[in-house]
C-alpha cells in the first residue's frame, strides 16, 4: 500500500490520449457524530480519486431530504489532508511533548501485545479502560459507545466500561425518574403542533441532517406553527426559524420554569385533572406515602415549604429574563395546544443539569400535552425505533462501570471509589486505570474537562501507563498516547448501518470509494494482530474477514425479520429511503388506560416527585443537589456565584455548523465558514475596551486562552461563547492560542449522572 495516493491527491490523471477519466458515482454516508444521522453522499471519484460530494437532494412527503451539510461534503479536505497519520508512531519524549517516531505495524502491534499481557497479568482486567470517543458511528467500525475493540477486551477477560456520554448524561440519568424513559413523540409529530418551544436546543446547526427533527420544525413552521427559542444565544435555530428568541442566563432555567408554574398556578391555567389522574407529587394529596409534608412541587412554586413564591418577579431577577415576559409565555403555552416544547441538550451540560431536565417534562403535564399528537413530553424528539446491526461485543466479565466522565477518578483513586462516586456493577475496584484505548475520539485530553489538570494527570506515567490512540490525525488527545495508529478514514473502508430515525426506518450499504491512501489498518485489521499475539484468534474472529462479518450481521437480523433484506440484495441496492410511517406519539396508550399501560416509574405515573430520588439523594449525601422534585439551585459557577466578582462573565461553549467537536477543526474550508472567535455582548465589550475583530485573552483559574472576538448583540449580556471543539494548542507559556474551551471548564461531575458540567463556568475577558 504505502503512501501511493499522496503524490496525485486531488487531480485525477488523464488518460495517455488525454480524455478524461470517466466519473464513478459511488454512494457513501457521512458517519460523523452530529447525530444528525448518516446523510447520504454521493462520491464522485475519478480514477480512483474523490473528486466531489454531492448529496441527496430527494425530499419526500414523510421522509425529507437526507442532505448532508457543509462538514459531510467538506470531507474531501479530511480525507486528502496533507497531515492525515500515515503509519504507526511511537512516544519518544515525555507524555504530550508530541514527540513521535516511525515503527512498523509489526513493532507496534508487538509493543501494544506486551502491555497489554502486562496489565492484565498485574493489575487485572480492571485497569483496562476504553475510553469515551465518538468519531466513528456507523455500527460496525463504530467507536461509541462500544464495538470491535470491546470485542477483542473481552475475549482477554473484560475491561473496565463506561455507562452515560458527554452528550446527555443529565439528560439519561434524570428523565427515567420522571418519564420512565425518554420518550417523545416522533419529530415528525411536530407538524401537528400549534405552539413549539425550545429550550437550550439549536437543531439547525447541531441536527440539520434530513434523518433528524429540524427538517420536521422547518415543516411544521410552514405549516403555521409558532417557534419560541429560549437560548443565551441568537442560535443559527433562533436565526432562522424562531418567531421569538428569549435570553436567558445560563443555568437559570429551571427558575424560569418554576416561574411559569407559577403564573399558570395561581392564574389556573393548569391542568388539574391531568395532575390528578397521571402524576404524583405535583400537590400535596398525590405525594407518595411517606414523603415529608410540603414536599410536593405546588408547595415550591408557592413558596410553601421555603418561603421563597417562585413569581416572576424572583425569575427575572435570576434569569435576566423580563417579568412580561415570563407571564406572557406562561399564558401563551397554557393556552396554544397542542404545544410541543421540547429541550436540546445544552441545558443539561450544567452544574445541576438533572434539574432542568425533570422541569419542562412537568411543564409539559401541568399543561397536559403528553400523550396528545402534535404535544410532547418535553424530552427530545423521538426517533423509530429499529433492530440495528451491532458488532458482536461476547461478554464482559467485569461487570464493574464508571460514569464515562469520571476516568480521571478512576486512575488517581479508582480502588476507592464507591457508589457515591457513581461505581455501578460493584462495590470497589480491583485496581486503577492503567491502560487506555483511544478510538476516534478526543476525548482523553480535548473534549474533557479541565485540559491542564489532565494534561498534569497523564504526564504522570505512575497512574496510567499506557495509552493507544487510533485515528486519522495528531489530534491533542494522539499527542498524550504512547502509541499512535494511523486509521483508514470512513470513504476508504466499506460502511453498512440501519437507523431509526425521525420519520422511520433507514438502511444503507456504503462501500469502500478508494483504496486506502498511506500504510493504515482499521480497527479489525489491528484487532486480528492483537488476537493473534495474545492467543485469542479464532475466539475473536471466529474465521471470518470483515465482509463475512457483514454479512453475517445482515444474516443475524433476517432471522428476526425475514423481509430485510439478503446481503447481496443490500450491496445492489445500498441506500434504502425511509418507508412511509404514521408519527408515534409518546404516552398515548398510557395517557389512553394508565391502569393497564403504567408508565416504567416505580408508580406507573409521571413522576414529578420521585422517592428513588429522595432516596438516593440521601444515601449520597446530596439531597440538597438532587431533591425529588425539579428545584432551581444555583450553580457554583453561576450568575449567583460569589466567584463572579472575580469572573464575572459566564462562558458557554455551543456546538459550532464548522466542526463536530474537534472533528474538522483543521479543516481549511470550514475555517471559512465560521472561524473560531469568542462571542461578546457589545455592552461587555465595551465596558473592557473590545473592539470586534480585537484579540483577547480570556481567563480563570483552571487556564488561560488567547482568541479573536466578536462583538455582537447575539448573546445575552454576561455571557460569553466559545465554540467547544477547538485543538488545544499551547503556547511556550501553556496559553492555549487556538481557543479550546476546555482550557477553561472544571472537572466537577454533577451530583446525580456524575456527568459533565462544561458550559457551566466564570471567565474574565481583557484586551490582549
Ligand atoms: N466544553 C465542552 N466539551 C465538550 C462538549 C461541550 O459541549 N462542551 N461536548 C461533549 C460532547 S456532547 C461530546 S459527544 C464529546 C465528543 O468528543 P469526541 O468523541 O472525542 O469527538 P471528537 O472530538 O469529534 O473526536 C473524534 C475523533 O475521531 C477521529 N476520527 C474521525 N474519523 C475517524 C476514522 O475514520 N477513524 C478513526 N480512528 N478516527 C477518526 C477524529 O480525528 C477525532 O480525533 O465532546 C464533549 N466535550
Ligand atoms: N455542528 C455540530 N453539530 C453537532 C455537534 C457538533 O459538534 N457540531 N455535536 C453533536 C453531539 S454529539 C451532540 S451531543 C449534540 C449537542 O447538542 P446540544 O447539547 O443541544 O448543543 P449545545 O450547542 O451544547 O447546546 C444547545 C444550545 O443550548 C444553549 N445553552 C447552553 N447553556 C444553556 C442554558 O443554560 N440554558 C439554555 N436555555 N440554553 C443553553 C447553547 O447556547 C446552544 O445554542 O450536537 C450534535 N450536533
Ligand atoms: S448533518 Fe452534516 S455532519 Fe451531520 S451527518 Fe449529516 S453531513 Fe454529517
Ligand atoms: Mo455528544
Amino acid at each position: 500500500m504505502g503512501a501511493k495516493g499522496a503524490g496525485r491527491l486531488l487531480v485525477p490523471t488523464a488518460s495517455a490520449e488525454g480524455t478524461p477519466a470517466p466519473v464513478k458515482i459511488t454512494p457513501h454516508v457521512c458517519s460523523m457524530n452530529c447525530g444528525g444521522g448518516t446523510c447520504v453522499l454521493h462520491l464522485e471519484v475519478q480514477d480512483g480519486v474523490v473528486t466531489r460530494i454531492d448529496t441527496d437532494q430527494n425530499d419526500l412527503p414523510w421522509s425529507p431530504a437526507q442532505r448532508g451539510c457543509q462538514r459531510g461534503r467538506a470531507m474531501r479536505k479530511q480525507l486528502y489532508h496533507p497531515d492525515r497519520l500515515k503509519q504507526p508512531l511511537k512516544r519518544v519524549g515525555k507524555r504530550g511533548e508530541g514527540k513521535f517516531e516511525p515503527i512498523s505495524w509489526d513493532e507496534a502491534l508487538d509493543i501494544i501485545a506486551e502491555k497489554l499481557d502486562h496489565v492484565i497479568k498485574t493489575y487485572g482486567n480492571e485497569a483496562l479502560f476504553y475510553l469515551y470517543g465518538t468519531g466513528i458511528m456507523n455500527p460496525v467500525y463504530k467507536s461509541w459507545p462500544t464495538g470491535i475493540v470491546n470485542r477483542l477486551f473481552n475475549c482477554l477477560g473484560g475491561y473496565l466500561n463506561y455507562y452515560g456520554t458527554y452528550s446527555s448524561a443529565c439528560y439519561s440519568f434524570a428523565s427515567p425518574y420522571i418519564l420512565g424513559s425518554t420518550a417523545n413523540n416522533t419529530g415528525d409529530d411536530l407538524v401537528n403542533s400549534r405552539l413549539i418551544v425550545i429550550f437550550a436546543g439549536n437543531p439547525g446547526e447541531t441536527r440539520p441532517g434530513g434523518n433528524g427533527a429540524y427538517a420536521w420544525v422547518l415543516r411544521a413552521k410552514k405549516a403555521g406553527a409558532k417557534v419560541i427559542v429560549v437560548d443565551p444565544r441568537l442560535s443559527d435555530t433562533a436565526k432562522a426559524i424562531a418567531d421569538e428568541w428569549i435570553p436567558i442566563r445560563p443555568t437559570t432555567d429551571v427558575a424560569l420554569i418554576s416561574a411559569l408554574a407559577y403564573v399558570m398556578i395561581t392564574e389556573n391555567l393548569h391542568d388539574q385533572a391531568f395532575l390528578d389522574k397521571y402524576c404524583v407529587g405535583f400537590d400535596e394529596k398525590t405525594l407518595p406515602e411517606g414523603a415529608p409534608p410540603k414536599s410536593d412541587y405546588k408547595s415550591y412554586i408557592l413558596g410553601e415549604s421555603d418561603g421563597v413564591p417562585k413569581t416572576p418577579e424572583w425569575a427575572e431577577a435570576i434569569t435576566g429574563v423580563p417579568r412580561e415576559t415570563i407571564v406572557r409565555l406562561a399564558r401563551e403555552i397554557a393556552t396554544t395546544k397542542p404545544c410541543a416544547m421540547f429541550q436540546g441538550l445544552g441545558w443539561q451540560r450544567h452544574a445541576y443539569g438533572e434539574q432542568a431536565v425533570r422541569a419542562l417534562p412537568t411543564l409539559c403535564a401541568m399543561t397536559g400535552n403528553i400523550g396528545i399528537p402534535g404535544g410532547s413530553t418535553g424530552t427530545r424528539p423521538g426517533s423509530k425505533s429499529v433492530p440495528g446491526f451491532n458488532f458482536p461485543l461476547g461478554e464482559n466479565p467485569v461487570k464493574a462501570t464508571i460514569s464515562f466522565y469520571t476516568w480521571p477518578d478512576a486512575a488517581v483513586r479508582g480502588t476507592e471509589m464507591t457508589a457515591k462516586d457513581g461505581l455501578r456493577g460493584a462495590e470497589r475496584l480491583n485496581a486503577n486505570i492503567k491502560f487506555i484505548w483511544n478510538y476516534a475520539g478526543n476525548a482523553l485530553i480535548n473534549q474533557h474537562s479541565d485540559v491542564n489538570g489532565t494534561a498534569k494527570l497523564l504526564q504522570d506515567e505512575s497512574l496510567i501507563e499506557f495509552i493507544v490512540t487510533h485515528d486519522i490525525f495528531m489530534t491533542p488527545s494522539a499527542r498524550f498516547s504512547d502509541i499512535v495508529l494511523p486509521d483508514k478514514s470512513s470513504f476508504e473502508r466499506t460502511e453498512m448501518g440501519r437507523d431509526g430515525t425521525t420519520m422511520g426506518d433507514r438502511l444503507y450499504y456504503a462501500p469502500a470509494a478508494i483504496e486506502p491512501l498511506y500504510d493504515t489498518k482499521d480497527a479489525y485489521e489491528i484487532c486480528l494482530g492483537l488476537a493473534e499475539r495474545l492467543g485469542v484468534l479464532e475466539e475473536f474472529s471466529e474465521g471470518r474477514t470483515m465482509e463475512e462479518w457483514q454479512e453475517y450481521l445482515v444474516e443475524e437480523l433476517r432471522k428476526k425479520h425475514p423481509d430485510f433484506p439478503t446481503f447481496e440484495e443490500l450491496k445492489k441496492n445500498p441506500l434504502i429511503k425511509s418507508k412511509d410511517t404514521p408519527p408515534v406519539v409518546a404516552c398515548a396508550d398510557f395517557i389512553a388506560d394508565p391502569e393497564n399501560n403504567p408508565l416504567p416509574t416505580p408508580s406507573g405515573k409521571i413522576e414529578i416527585y420521585s422517592d428513588r430520588l429522595a432516596t438516593m439523594g440521601q444515601d449520597w449525601g446530596v439531597a440538597d443537589e438532587l431533591p425529588p422534585i425539579p428545584k432551581y439551585i444555583p450553580a457554583w459557577e453561576g450568575p449567583e456565584s460569589p466567584l463572579t466578582e472575580k469572573y464575572p462573565l459566564q462562558l458557554i461553549g455551543h456546538h459550532t455548523k464548522r466542526r463536530v467537536h474537534s472533528t474538522h477543526d483543521n479543516n481549511p474550508w470550514l475555517d471559512e465558514v465560521e472561524p473560531q472567535v469568542l462571542t461578546i455582548n457589545e455592552l461587555d465589550a465595551a465596558e473592557r475596551g473590545i473592539q470586534d475583530g480585537d484579540m483577547v485573552r480570556v481567563w480563570n483559574d483552571r487556564g488561560e486562552v488567547h482568541v479573536r472576538c466578536r462583538v455582537s448583540k447575539a448573546i445575552m449580556p454576561g455571557v460569553v461563547d466559545l465554540p467547544q471543539g477547538a485543538w488545544y494548542t499551547p503556547n511556550e507559556k501553556g496559553i492555549d492560542t487556538r481557543g479550546c474551551i476546555n482550557v477553561l471548564t472544571k472537572y466537577h461531575p454533577t451530583p446525580g449522572a456524575k456527568g459533565n458540567p462544561q458550559h457551566t463556568n466564570l471567565v474574565q475577558v481583557a484586551k490582549l
